[in-house]
């Protein structure tokens, strides 16, 4: 179950973490579709327990499986499903299948109204109640495996997916959403449950709905989160086969490599030359809505120019089921989405750049980020070609004869020919403009009949990444 099912030549899967489907739906129409992105992985969907201010984290603590959260309720959710899928964009549900909430005092009451008394493991919605859970216990050894799958992760009720009634509950919940048009699922805390019980769940699913244009026996896309940063004793490899994993190697080290702690011209072997799983098992990116979140070598939009970057290369070179983040601002960890007074989400709301503005970052409406969206779908298919680097932090490559990247990560100029592998022409650089009405908006790059164009990339130019591509030729 490793198909996204994506539409024509796209490639991108985007998180657009804690919007609204209302807004999401708007979103696939307005722009999604139009840039040519894959997919949209939308916040859980099924009712959680209200946490005191808000925390967006409270979606990981479910109370019941009906469809009706801070971001819009059943119907609001199908609507969305079904406008996204009419202009391309696939929709991935982040599911909890691990646990339901933590302790809380007294009767708990979640999203949609349903009452709960987590403390006594009793969740009359669903309904489950104590037996459906595995002894409390807490896990204080990451490397025991019957502490990492049986006992309470940081809290949460732990569920038995050996039990045949959770396993029933769990694969209802899932193919009520395959019916309502989804593609396919994000596993959240994969690596807390048993592989056999996960691939018992996943090969039970339904096909995908051909009423949203799902081909005959389609089966539902499944990414896992599974933290392995290489020597756990519950290991990605354990998963990879079941569905794609998310691949944590791949967002810590591209931090590390444009934060300047590693050489950009040992990207050359990216991928599985650094260990990192086969290319169609390794779901990939720079930050995840946990690692943004955390110190440490992981970039986040708050370095934009590093991470412009990295999310070029990301795009860019081919490796990895991809997804790119979409945030809201945060001082800490537990800031709330953007809400209003009455603790409901607001909309996003768009400057003339189409840029966010009212606290949501929405980096994936960035220049530099849409346009390798569109990059990533011109070179679709083609292999790397032509690498060269300055034997430091200055690489560039092409994408076959169809597009061109260079980087300059060092604290003087790139000003050099280089072979870009493309016809002769004029390219527009889709990092510091635009193609529009036949002239580019920033730099331009001429291409002699020898593939060779000269390439500026200036140590203090606003982005130090410069992207050519077939569909942005003059
Ligand atoms: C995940 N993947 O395996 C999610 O990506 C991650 O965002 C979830 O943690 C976690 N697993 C459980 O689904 C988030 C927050 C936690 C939060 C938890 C439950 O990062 O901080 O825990 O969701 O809401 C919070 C408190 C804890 C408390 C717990 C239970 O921070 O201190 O023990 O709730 O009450
Ligand atoms: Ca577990």
């Amino acid at each position: 179950q490793h198909n996204p099912h994506w539409w024509g030549n796209r490639n991108t899967i985007v998180h657009l973490f804690e919007w609204k489907w209302s807004d999401i739906a708007q979103e696939c129409e307005s722009f999604l579709g139009p840039r040519g992105f894959a997919g949209v992985q939308v916040s859980p969907v099924n009712e959680n327990i209200i946490a005191a201010g808000r925390p967006w984290w409270e979606r990981y603590q479910p109370i019941s499986y009906k469809l009706t959260t801070r971001s819009g309720n059943e119907e609001e959710f199908g609507d969305m499903v079904r406008r996204c899928n009419d202009v391309g964009i696939r929709i991935y549900v982040d599911v909890l299948l691990n646990h339901m909430s933590g302790d809380f005092d007294g009767v708990a009451v979640g999203t949609a109204g349903t009452e709960a008394e987590p403390r006594k493991k009793s969740f009359p919605g669903v309904p489950y109640t104590a037996q459906d859970f595995h002894p409390t216990c807490e896990i204080t050894d990451w490397n025991d495996r019957f502490q990492v799958q049986q006992c309470e992760l940081v809290g949460l009720k732990d569920l038995d997916q050996s039990s045949d009634w959770v396993r029933s509950k769990l694969i209802e919940f899932l193919d009520h959403l395959i019916e309502l048009g989804v593609a396919g699922f994000r596993v959240d805390a994969a690596k807390h449950m048993a592989s056999e019980d996960l691939e018992y769940i996943y090969s039970s699913l339904s096909n995908l709905n051909i009423d949203h244009g799902f081909p005959h026996n389609s089966r539902p896309f499944i990414f896992q989160e599974v933290i392995d940063h290489g020597h756990e004793t519950v290991s990605r490899d354990e998963y990879k086969d079941l569905g794609a994993v998310t691949e944590f190697r791949f967002s810590e080290e591209i931090g590390n490599a444009f934060r300047g702690n590693n050489a950009l011209k040992w990207l050359q072997s990216w991928g599985t030359g650094w260990g990192f799983l086969p290319s169609g098992q390794a779901l990939t990116f720079v930050d995840n809505h946990d690692n943004q979140r955390d110190a440490g070598a992981v970039l986040n939009y708050k370095s934009p120019r590093q991470y412009k970057m990295a999310t070029a290369f990301h795009l860019a070179y081919p490796y990895g089921i991809s997804r790119v983040m979409s945030s809201f601002a945060f001082d800490d960890h537990d800031t709330p989405p953007p809400q209003d007074a009455q603790e409901r989400i607001i909309s996003p709301e768009f400057d003339e750049d189409g840029a966010c503005v009212n606290g949501w970052i929405c980096e994936h409406r960035w220049r530099q980020i849409y346009a390798m969206v569109g990059f990533k779908n011109a070179v679709r298919d083609t292999e790397i070609t032509g690498w060269w680097d300055n034997g430091d932090n200055q690489i560039s490559f092409c994408r076959g004869n169809k597009g061109f990247l260079a980087f300059n990560n060092n604290l003087y100029d790139l000003s050099q020919d280089l072979n870009t592998c493309l016809p002769a022409g004029t390219y527009c650089d889709v990092i510091s403009g635009s193609l529009i009405d036949g002239s580019c908006t920033g730099k331009s790059v001429t291409v002699n009949d020898n593939g060779y164009g000269y390439i500026h990339i200036g140590s203090d130019d606003f982005d130090g990444v410069l992207a050519l591509h077939v569909d942005a030729k003059v």
